[in-house]
């Protein structure tokens, strides 16, 4: 019986999911390129005229491009929590942390590398990690505990954080790298060190101007958010992150290749988010400004990516997910013109509002899902959200269905052999929450400011009721609560029962 099972399950799990041997096709290597702040109008695969991101084009035009696909919230580390855990991240209370934060997932929890573990792969995150590391009283001369290798990578090359906040190092396997024993590194969010420049008392040290937050310590000619002391042969060079990031991800890959074994690789890019430092040979290059500019940076970084793949003969043999952890900003905390510099593009596409936002630019993201040998090609208006990559795999790799998770398994739906995806979802913006569910979004009432001065992008926040349609109404500017009063009280209804599940 059990083996009918097992057959029947074979016949409708898409080949690239088939766990047979090692390293064959029948077990992809899997590579999700996770973007910061990135918007759904952001690449020209997705409509956008003014800026044309060729490598990301071409593997959505080789690839399955959903229209429908969720960050789990319109911020970092709540979007990143429920990408790692599959669970919402709001019922953590996930919020944007600092660099000091403890970390946020227990090292006894499900997380999606373990899940790539458990089926023989090596593990590595390399980037922008945001999920909080040690426990609240970190030593950064020593090795830092518990850190990403406790949760099922084998490898991490990250930054703690954001590339505005301290530290401004790589923590290579828990251990800030290319530190001097003779300059310890002190991090502090709370006072400065006596003596150390800060924006406020050193103005003429900076090269990059602040306009909200971002005044505290200094590095690099940025200021930063938070305090931070020595270390300074650690401290990361902006301009050369983009390629910092990349040949790690490539020697990680190489090293994966040369074993045998197939690989999981969070590659964590830190564009487009503040501060925005391309190496010089993008600087102008975009005709947007420094945003636009990071942008046909990473581009191009992906672009190196995959002639790395195909120089390894690994191409054939790869998935390939790409996606976004919110949606996008201009204006975050420096003055560097990216509202005057952005011209007519839209990076929110033809959707409202952006980062921090309940509207739907602030969670419905790219997403692309490239492996031309395995994956349908075209387009799937699926909903779906990141959080569900965990337990998509899990079924895809014949490991458990974790059914103590709010993510679903939903592999024949991300291979494009379906569009049937989740019937709702929850979405998280500051703390509060929004609903999806089929073509309709819900907002319930809330306190609050409906647009954040500092950043110009319309929030959500109404202490009115909102629905809207987002097929008729991209913009959500028809407020339907009173008139489709049997919609309401369904969306109110599954609302309510998920804050209670
Ligand atoms: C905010 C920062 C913003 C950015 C964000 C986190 C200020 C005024 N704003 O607090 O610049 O760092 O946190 O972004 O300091 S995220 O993409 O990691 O969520
Ligand atoms: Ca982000």
């Amino acid at each position: 019986m059990q083996k009918l099972l097992y057959l029947l399950l074979m016949a409708v799990l898409p080949m690239g999911c088939q766990n047979k041997k090692q390293n064959s096709p029948e077990r992809p290597n899997v590579i999700l390129i996770y973007l910061d702040d990135l918007g759904i109008g952001d690449l020209s695969c997705y409509g956008s005229k003014q800026l044309q991101t060729p490598n990301i084009d071409q593997l959505a035009q080789e690839g399955l491009m959903f229209t429908n696909a969720y960050a789990s919230s319109a911020t970092c580390t709540p979007s990143r929590y429920a990408l790692m855990t599959g669970m919402y991240p709001w019922k953590k209370k996930a919020h944007v942390i600092n660099g000091d934060a403890p970390m946020l997932i227990a090292t006894d929890a499900p997380t999606l590398p373990k899940t790539f573990k458990k089926a023989g792969y090596r593990t590595a995150v390399v980037g922008k990690w945001h999920l909080g590391l040690g426990n609240g009283n970190i030593d950064w001369n020593q090795t830092i505990s518990p850190n990403p290798n406790d949760l099922g990578f084998d490898y991490s090359y990250i930054m703690a954080a954001t590339n505005d906040r301290v530290p401004t190092v790589y923590v290579k396997n828990g251990k800030v790298d290319n530190l001097d024993p003779k300059d310890p590194i002190a991090v502090n969010y709370k006072e400065n060190f006596e003596g150390e420049p800060t924006a406020l008392t050193h103005p003429e040290m900076l090269r990059l101007k602040w306009s909200h937050g971002h005044n505290q310590s200094i590095v690099n000619g940025v200021p930063r958010i938070g305090f931070v002391k020595g270390g300074k042969s650690a401290h990361w060079v902006d301009e050369n992150m983009t390629n910092d990031f990349l040949a790690e991800a490539q020697h990680f890959i190489q090293k994966s290749n040369q074993s045998q074994q197939p690989f999981f690789l969070y590659y964590a890019m830190h564009q487009p988010h503040v501060p925005r430092l391309p190496h010089p040979k993008f600087k102008g290059k975009s005709g947007l400004g420094a945003r636009g500019d990071v942008i046909l940076e990473a581009d191009d970084a992906i672009g190196r990516l995959m002639s790395f793949l195909k120089e390894q003969k690994i191409a054939d043999n790869t998935l390939i997910i790409f996606s976004s952890d919110n949606g996008p900003v201009l204006s975050d905390g420096y003055a560097d013109h990216a509202i005057a510099d952005n011209g007519t593009h839209r990076p929110w596409g033809k959707y409202r509002g952006g980062k921090y936002s309940l509207f739907n630019a602030g969670t419905n993201v790219p997403f692309i899902v490239w492996a031309p040998k395995m994956v349908k090609k075209g387009t799937s208006d699926a909903l779906i959200c990141q959080m569900d990559l965990i337990n998509t795999f899990n079924e895809c790799l014949h490991l458990a269905v974790d059914q103590h998770l709010d993510a679903q398994p939903l592999t024949n739906t991300l291979f494009g052999l379906n569009e049937k995806g989740r019937s709702h979802l929850m979405l998280e913006a500051n703390a509060r929450l929004w609903l999806r569910k089929g073509d309709w979004a819900y907002i319930p009432p809330q306190k609050g400011v409906a647009i954040n001065p500092d950043i110009m992008i319309p929030l959500g926040r109404s202490v009115d009721e909102q629905l809207y349609n987002l097929q008729a109404d991209t913009q959500e500017q028809v407020n339907l609560a009173d008139t489709e009063q049997q919609q309401l009280i369904q969306l109110k209804k599954v609302f309510k029962e998920e804050l209670q599940g």
